[in-house]
């Protein structure tokens, strides 16, 4: 297979969760490219070596590692122009996405789901998941968690602006789905694979657009092993 990406896994090795390596399956899926994934876990460092990374998603294209989600799908992009398009106009203009994610999105799912992810880890990957994630929040995992039932209004208000652009529009792409859409529905398949928590209810106005999202890629995300 001439492009295999180095995906993350729990201790099911069907169980796939990174946020970062869905807006790439997706993203694949858009370019129509066939792709094989290899289980990747935070203690297999060693096999991602070879790109010079510590971290996934790592896409191998015939033998040439590309690292880092935002440079993989900008690679796709400039790589397969004549494939189904990720970005109207230039990567650039939809960093935005890729920022919000990163910042607001992901660092508030990750309150909410830090714990299942600790819990469906192998037993190797736990001791360094914890202790890498509690140094980085400055508390225990279960404390995390803790009132996660609390905020989880204040978590769908920071969907609003998704809500509102999909309700006017069936993607965040227009017509279709782009890459900004394979962004931020990572972030939802990363719990949505992760944490029987449902985020969001299910009578929430983003079911919608969450559906036709689940529809990418013949169903790539409707396939997956997940709770929700
Ligand atoms: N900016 C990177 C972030 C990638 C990333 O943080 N991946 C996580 C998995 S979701 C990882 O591999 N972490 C390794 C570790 O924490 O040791 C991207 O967009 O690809």
């Amino acid at each position: 297979m001439a492009i295999t990406l180095y995906d993350l896994a729990g201790a099911d090795p069907n169980r796939r969760f990174s946020p970062y390596c869905w807006r790439i399956k997706l993203a694949l899926a858009h370019k129509q490219l066939d792709f094989e994934t290899i289980p990747w876990r935070y203690a297999d460092k060693d096999k991602i070596a070879f790109a010079n990374w510590d971290r996934v998603p790592v896409l191998v294209d015939n033998g040439r590692p590309v690292v880092d989600s935002w440079a993989i799908a900008a690679y796709l992009e400039n790589t397969y122009p004549a494939r189904p398009a990720l970005f109207s106009g230039s990567p650039e203009a939809s960093r935005f996405f890729n920022v919000w994610a990163d910042t607001v999105l992901n660092p508030a799912i990750a309150r909410f789901v830090v714990l299942d992810i600790l819990n469906h880890l192998t037993p190797t990957d736990q001791p360094y998941f914890r202790r890498t994630r509690e140094e980085r929040l400055g508390q225990r995992l279960e404390d995390v968690v803790k009132d996660r039932d609390q905020r989880l209004a204040t978590f769908a208000q920071t969907l609003e602006p998704v809500r509102q652009t999909v309700a006017a529009q069936p993607f965040l792409g227009g017509a279709s789905p782009l890459y900004a859409d394979y962004i931020v529905f990572g972030s939802l398949m990363w719990a949505r694979c992760i944490s029987p928590l449902r985020l969001l209810p299910s009578d929430d106005a983003l079911e919608g657009w969450s559906e036709r999202m689940l529809d990418v890629g013949d169903g790539l995300g409707r396939r997956a092993l997940r709770y929700w």
